[in-house]
């Protein structure tokens, strides 16, 4: 069966799907953005797991329960710092999406969200992220059967309109 990938411009932290995945740093302590959000809606119990995981490397992910969220998981993907595109900020960032849908695989999600990793306090140009994103989801679907449904969330114009020109949906 072929995945749908789709966008969908929305607060991910209300999104009722299997996992959705957090923009997180190394350290996995929690931050601003995106995983300040996920971690208030979540509620302490999702730091109380996240101090036990012991961070997580740049273009890896780790799993949560995803505690007072309607999302069952938390998938942390770490996505790199853009320096300008010569620091392997690309391959960084394919690698954080394709370890989520790895796990997501793992844990028989069949539902997964993501936000656009890395182009907020991390800088990487949305339309560059974007294009990684959508080709390392694509490609690591193939290898993720139990996946039925990816969802990019968007929160601004600018990466709907990125998004739906990729996606063409
Ligand atoms: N739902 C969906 N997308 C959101 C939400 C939300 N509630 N809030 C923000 N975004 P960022 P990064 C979008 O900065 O660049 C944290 O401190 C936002 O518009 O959250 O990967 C971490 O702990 C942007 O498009 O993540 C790290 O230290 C996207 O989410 C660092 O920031 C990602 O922006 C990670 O930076």
């Amino acid at each position: 069966m072929t995945a749908i990938m789709s966008v969908r411009q929305t607060d991910i932290t209300v999104l009722a799907v299997d996992a959705i995945v957090n923009a997180a740093n190394e350290s996995l302590l929690g931050g601003g953005g995106v995983d300040g959000a996920i971690h208030r809606a979540a509620g302490p119990g999702l730091q109380d797991e996240c101090e036990t995981l012991h961070g997580c490397p740049t273009g890896s992910a780790k799993i949560t329960g995803g505690y007072a969220l309607p999302a069952r998981h938390v998938i942390h993907a770490v996505g790199p710092v853009w320096h300008g595109g010569d620091r392997g900020e690309a391959l960084a960032l394919a690698s954080a999406y394709a370890a989520a849908i790895a796990l997501a695989q793992e844990h028989g999600c069949r539902t997964v969200a993501f936000p656009c990793i890395s182009t907020g306090i991390y800088g990487y140009p949305k339309a560059q992220a974007a294009e990684v994103a959508v080709r390392a989801v694509g490609r690591a679907l193939a290898s993720a059967p139990a996946v039925e449904d990816v969802t990019f969330c968007v929160m601004d114009d600018e990466n709907l309109a990125i998004y739906r020109g990729i996606l063409g949906r």
